[in-house]
Order: C-alpha cells, then structure tokens, then sequence
C-alpha cells in the first residue's frame, strides 16, 4: 500500500526567507523561453534603482530588450517622487529596454500591458484574488504585491524609449516590511507561507511580458485592453481620483486607447484622467 506522504509543515516566513537562492541571470535565462526580452542581462548587487541604471545604458545605445535586474535597490522609484521599498535579495527588482513603434501619446499602453503580464504571473502561482488598480498597482485581496513604473523619452511624434520598470514582493515578509507599508503591501511568501525561486519567477515574467508587447505590436491595445479589464474590478464603483492639479469623482468607466481612466461625472459628462491615484469610494 502506498504511504500517503506527509504535508510539509508550513515555514515561518521570516525563516524562510533566510533560505533563499541569489538572483542569477544564467538561471533566469534558462527559465526564459521569451523571443527578444530579457537576451542580455545586466546583473547588479545593489543599484540606486534599475530604472536610472536601464536609462543611462538606454542613452548609450543599448538595443531593445536590454534587462536590469538587482538584488537590491537603494534609491527604489515609485511614482511622483515616491519610494518603492527594495531590501537585499528577497524580492524582484528589474527594468526592461524598450524601444516601441508607438505615438508618444500611447506609451502608457505599455504600463497597462505590463502590469497585465505581472497580474498573469502571480495569478500563476495560486487562485489569488488578484486586481489591477489603474494604473500601475497589482493588488491581492486589496494589498499591492507590486508596481510598474515607465519612464519614457520621446520627442513630439516619436519614442525614442520607454524603461518599463517593474517591483514584486515575493520573498518579503510582513515583519520585515518597513512600517508604513506593512498593513497595505503583500507578498508571494505570505500568500503561499514557503519561498518563491526568484530566478523562476523572472524567467516567467519575462516570458508573459514579451508576449503581451508582442501582441501589443502586432494587434494593438484592444486584445491587452480586454485582459487588463478582466483584472480591473472597480468598473462602474465610484472613486476619487487625486491628482496634482486637483481631484476628480465620478464612476469609473474603463480604460481609453490611450491607456486612460475614464471617469463618468455628474450628467453624464466624461473626463478622461491621464495620471494620478485611484481611492474607491464608499457604496451608497
Ligand atoms: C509604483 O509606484 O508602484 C511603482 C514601483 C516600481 C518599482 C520598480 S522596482 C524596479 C524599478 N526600478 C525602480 O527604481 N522602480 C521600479 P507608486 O504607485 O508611486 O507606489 C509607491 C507607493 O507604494 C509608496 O509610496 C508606498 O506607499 C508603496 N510601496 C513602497 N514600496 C512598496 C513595496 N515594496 N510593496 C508594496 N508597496 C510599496
């Protein structure tokens, strides 16, 4: 008779994470089955932030597909001046060079796409309750897992670039977050309680991301549209949108061509929202 086979007792997070491999582009690139992304990799101990490392090589030249990848950040970006956490070794940090066949105005397309390509890869790894909240925030059960942060440059009818930078909690756990996320942020290792390979992880992701920029190419952004819609759960719910130069309410809508919020006001009357913070508002 067969022994049934014991469950593995779960590992407290904390000493799990202790137990975690190193990035390594040799094993990322074993995982990665992807085209064009992700071919070469420029592999950094500790940057200030792999967006302004993928930038300067970006400037210098450096081809399409072009991977930055860190085990740690010191000067991790967020949007708007904010600060994305990034602590040694336990968590994805990377940027991707792209060079898009797109009109300046459609590059946020891009932020979309990858924050679906990220959604998709999390959603790999468990029936996780995943969202997207507009723009760039990947959610479970209502706590960022993690963040996308494009940076472009362009002149009036061409890009030049885009840094498609991207942040995923995956070995971080919840005593180790720095106190003013910890109650809003999660973390694969504390959705599964065991540690996630790392290298495996960027293989995937890479792979998912190259091809959603390949259907992006190919099919325009309707395809990447209806999958990011499929992830976005506030739809027709009212929010509050914060932005610089004042907030707006209304219902949300949907996503434009151009990758932005559709909020519909009072009478009726639509306002197309560029860039700022979604805040769901109560029910009534
Ligand atoms: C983002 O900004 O969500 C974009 C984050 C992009 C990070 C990647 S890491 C690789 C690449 N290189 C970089 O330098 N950046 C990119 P935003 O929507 O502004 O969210 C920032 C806010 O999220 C902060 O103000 C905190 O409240 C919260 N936050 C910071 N670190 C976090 C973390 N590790 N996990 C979850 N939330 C975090």
């Amino acid at each position: 008779m067969p022994r049934a086979v014991p469950e593995e007792p779960p590992v407290h997070p904390q000493r799990a994470a202790m137990l975690i491999p190193s990035l390594s582009p040799d094993a990322i690139q074993k995982a990665l089955t992807s085209q064009r992304l992700g071919k070469n990799i420029h592999w950094f101990e500790t940057v200030n932030s792999t967006n302004v490392q993928a930038h300067a090589l970006a400037r210098q030249g450096a081809p399409e597909g072009d991977l930055v990848i860190a085990e740690e950040q010191t000067h991790g970006k967020g949007r708007l001046g904010r600060n994305w956490s990034s602590p040694s070794r336990l968590n994805l940090y990377l940027s991707l060079i792209l060079r898009p066949n797109l009109p300046p105005a459609h590059a946020p397309q891009i932020t979309l796409m990858a924050a679906v390509a990220v959604a998709d890869t999390v959603q790999s790894f468990g029936p996780f309750p995943l969202e997207i909240k507009w723009p760039n925030d990947v959610l479970v059960g209502g706590r960022k897992i993690a963040g996308v942060l494009t940076e472009s440059s362009s002149d009036g009818t061409r890009v030049f670039f885009v840094i498609l930078g991207i942040g995923v909690n995956l070995n971080f756990p919840r005593e180790q977050m720095p106190e003013e996320i910890r109650d809003k942020a999660t973390s694969l290792i504390e959705l599964m309680q065991k540690p996630v390979d790392r290298n495996a992880f960027a293989g995937r992701l890479i792979h998912n991301l190259d091809q959603c920029y390949g259907s992006l190419e190919a099919s325009g952004f309707d395809e990447i549209a209806r999958r990011w819609d499929g992830y976005f759960r506030l739809r027709g719910e009212r929010v509050r949108v914060v932005m610089p130069e004042g907030d707006a309410s209304g219902r949300a809508v949907g996503i434009d061509v151009d990758g932005a919020l559709i909020l519909e006001g009072e009478g009726g009357r639509r306002e197309r929202i560029l860039a700022g913070d979604v805040i769901p508002q109560e029910k009534s």
